[in-house]
């Protein structure tokens, strides 16, 4: 017998082999870990979670280069789920490091007794959909195969690293390391001629620090971010007996908020309702410079027409501009350093500690590469127009295959052995950023299609794994076996998705929000820009209607609700 037509000797033991699990999750960050308590503790499904690292955290465990930390502050980058673990916690942090925050996600794991059902140091190399049993086969990278109801792809927007492949790269003589898989032991630069490729949130989080012990460092940079201060502190005891006092309010106005975090100042602010463009001079500087004084990213708050409206986007992006020149000396490094030709917050503003000061050092220069783009890698550096560049390390911070990459790079196939990466060739296609036609049984948190990295992560979790877990009881409740979505609905949402982006200024500008980060990736909206109370809402009426948009069925021939 096979499965899906696949090769007799890739499928194991099917047809002997029971289902072992309700739930398969893939992933064991933020929303991997929350799937698992709520499936398993809350509603009682039997789950297991996989993870390719040797401990939880998801990005939090690989990211561990230096100056790594979260650019949403603290008390709101955490679960909102539990009260108990809401007023236990103590952040020391506004804005934690790594460690704090993997440090968090290990008491996660010990406070609700996850690691039992977590296997660590296990790839998922595919999930094949087995239409005789409406069963998942999943297949792991040491060999294992287990059979689960139901897959849920926790694999995270920003997991999958992307390292260009420049020619030559083999022949580097020097260490080369990416941000996003950092080595534990940390690196050494002292007295080291070391090259960053790339100008993201990764390498700006890490040049001050890769700067003062680098003996020279030299930054490759393709597009300047927008670069506001981050302002990170301590956290008085005060300050969190505050926040602990009225965290239902806190969270509830973050689920009413475009970006789901909305500290201003220390306080939940509501995001502004008037435009820009209808308040005077005095007040939208007035907002703006009271953002930059709070610190951070609290920008996705302000006026709601600069994301639509060029002329409004400007008038932020021209207060940046000048904010980031104040802070640099040298007026030619800051020409390069200040973006001018893409509108603000359309590609991920970075909140920084320091880094354009960094270029004020004698050690630190840039190298401008978008117009005259890497060449190739040589054994002694790095080539750019006809000129090398010799350094004893190379430092890759060039990001992610983000929101598809971590789900590609999985074998995954669905009804009549269709593969999810052919599926996806010219854009992730799915319902809601829940589900994919044709893929029955299969979820998805944070993916595709979904707010995504435009809200807030953490709790876009919470919401999308209690969701699943509803869907999953009603399933269970009225006997159906499979739920996928229908293609009309299906289509619907990617075209409503892309007239939502179109309304916006997102395709203007070329970032991993619209796939244009990576050599030949589908250039679409990857993710929903709606807003999470938009989102919600469509996702709520879908569930309450009896998961309008859904084919579910009892058994594969029978579809008891063909096409609501
Ligand atoms: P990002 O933000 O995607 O940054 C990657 C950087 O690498 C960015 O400056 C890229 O330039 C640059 N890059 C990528 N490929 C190349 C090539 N081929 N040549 C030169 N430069 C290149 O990733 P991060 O890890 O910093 O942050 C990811 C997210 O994590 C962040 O947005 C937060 O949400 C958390 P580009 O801008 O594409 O021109």
């Amino acid at each position: 017998m096979t499965v899906n037509n696949l090769p007799e000797e890739r499928v194991k033991t099917v047809g002997e082999q029971v289902c072992k699990y309700d739930v398969v999750i893939v992933g064991a960050g933020f929303g991997g870990l929350y799937a698992l308590h709520h499936l398993r503790n809350d509603c009682g499904f039997s789950v297991k979670a996989y993870d390719v690292a040797g401990g939880v955290g998801g990005t939090w465990y690989s990211n561990r280069y230096p100056g790594a930390r979260v650019d949403i502050e603290s008390v709101e980058y955490s679960y909102s789920f539990s009260y108990e673990l809401q007023q236990e916690w103590e952040w020391t942090e506004r804005y934690p490091s790594q460690k704090e925050v993997l440090k968090y996600l290990n008491h996660i794991a010990d406070r609700f007794d996850l690691r039992r059902d977590i296997q660590l140091n296990t790839r998922v190399t595919s999930t094949i959909f087995d239409e005789e049993t409406n069963q998942w086969l999943v297949e792991t990278d040491n060999g294992e195969q287990v059979r689960a109801k139901f897959v849920i792809m926790a694999t995270g927007f920003v997991s999958a690293p992307n390292k260009p492949n420049f020619k030559g790269i083999e022949t580097f003589k020097g260490k080369q390391y990416h941000t996003a898989k950092w080595p534990h032991e940390g690196v050494d630069f002292t007295g080291q001629r070391v090259a960053v490729i790339g100008t993201g949130s990764s390498a700006i989080q890490s040049i001050p620090f890769i700067a003062n012990e680098a003996a020279q460092l030299t930054v490759f940079q393709r597009t300047p971010a927008y670069i506001v201060p981050l302002r990170n502190c301590p956290l008085s005891p005060e300050y969190l007996k505050s926040v602990k006092a009225n965290y239902g309010k806190w969270r509830r106005i973050e689920r009413t908020a475009f970006g789901g975090y909305v500290a201003q100042n220390f306080e939940p602010r509501l995001p502004n309702s008037k435009l820009a463009l209808e308040v005077t001079l005095e007040e939208r500087l007035a907002d703006y410079e009271n953002r930059y004084n709070s610190g951070g990213l609290c920008y996705y708050n302000t006026f709601p027409d600069v994301f639509t409206n060029r002329e409004a986007n400007d008038t932020l992006a021209e207060f940046i501009r000048a904010k980031m020149g104040e802070r640099i000396s040298n007026r030619n490094i800051a020409e390069k350093l200040i973006p001018k030709n893409y509108p603000i917050l359309m590609k991920r503003l970075v909140a920084d500690n320091n880094y354009l000061e960094t270029f004020n050092q004698d050690n630190v220069s840039l190298i401008d590469v978008k117009e005259s783009p890497i060449e190739r890698i040589t054994p002694d550096g790095i080539m750019v127009e006809g000129k090398e560049y010799e350094f004893d390390t190379i430092v890759f911070a060039t990001g992610f295959d983000a929101v598809t990459g971590a789900m590609t790079r999985i074998d995954i196939r669905g009804r009549d052995n269709q593969s999810l990466q052919e599926y996806w060739e010219n854009g992730p296609r799915n319902y809601l950023g829940f589900m994919i036609s044709g893929f029955p049984n299969l979820f998805m948190l944070d993916g595709p299609g979904s707010p995504g990295a435009f809200y807030q992560p953490v709790l876009l979790n919470e919401y999308q794994a209690k969701w699943v877990g509803s869907c999953l009881e009603f399933m269970s409740v009225k006997g159906i076996t499979s739920i996928e979505p229908n293609i009309k609905a299906e289509n619907e949402w990617v075209t409503h998705s892309t007239e939502v982006a179109d309304q916006t200024l997102l395709p203007q500008a070329d970032s991993w929000y619209m796939g244009a980060n990576i050599e030949g990736k589908a250039r679409v909206s990857l993710m929903y820009i709606g807003g999470f109370p938009n989102y919600k809402r469509q996702c709520d009426a879908s569930a309450v209607n009896e998961y309008k948009g859904f084919l579910l069925s009892n058994t594969t021939e029978n579809m008891i609700q063909a096409s609501k």
